[in-house]
């Protein structure tokens, strides 16, 4: 496949659509992928995101891999963009020898796979120390920023948290995205950020809990 498509195309069963990456095939008109029709990627990706393919819709069944591409998936989105993208957790796992528990501690240093993962992205080797962002004082106001790492792409509630506590033993509350301490802003160069409310009192802790994608 290549170039610009103006027919309608039908990929049959036990047939499989080819792309290259790095070029994209444009469409104006649909795809359909039978059930066990495939797709064939040739070249190798380094980048967390490749379109494939633009066109008028998807149909059919969830487009899949003819073989698999090491670390990486294919995605539709809005059924109109075939995707080869990095694969999320998984991926990160398999760059760093670590298992499939987020709250694991693979490289024992402190810090959890999930927020390793967060940090480094999928592609990010974060095995070994991995330093967590400190409280940051803007005349007085405190706040904490954890940096994404590129590619990862969770959403805040569904795929990680921050937690807030007086004490270090919890019990842990979840801030909420709508509540004002929370600023959470996409990648690129994405990050969260928790301000601490004021007026300051006592002590309070805050975390970052990693779930997904
Ligand atoms: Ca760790």
């Amino acid at each position: 496949m290549g170039g610009s498509q103006t027919s309608a195309i039908t990929v049959d069963t036990g047939a499989s659509l080819g792309f290259t990456v790095g070029s994209t095939t444009t469409s104006t008109s649909t795809v359909n992928f039978d059930t066990g029709s495939t797709v064939t990627i040739t070249g190798t990706p380094s980048l967390p995101s490749y379109t494939l393919m633009t066109a008028l819709s998807f149909t059919g069944i969830v487009p899949v891999l003819a073989a698999p591409v090491a670390g990486y998936e294919l995605q539709v989105d809005g059924f109109t963009t075939l995707k080869l993208v990095q694969a999320g957790y998984s991926s990160w796992a398999a760059v760093n020898g670590a298992g499939v528990n987020l709250d694991d501690d693979h490289d024992a240093d402190g810090v959890t796979n999930g927020v390793e993962y967060f940090l480094g992205g999928p592609a990010g080797n974060t095995t070994g120390f991995t330093p967590l962002p400190g409280v940051i004082n803007t005349l007085g106001t405190l706040s904490i920023t954890w940096p994404k790492g590129a590619g990862y792409g969770g959403a805040y509630t569904t795929d990680f948290v921050v937690e807030t506590s007086a004490t270090l033993s919890g019990p842990w509350t979840a801030e909420t995205l709508g509540g004002g301490n929370i600023v959470d802003t996409a990648n690129p160069g994405g990050s969260v950020k928790y301000t601490f409310p004021g007026p300051l009192s006592g002590k309070k802790f805050a975390r970052l809990k990693v779930t997904g994608p």
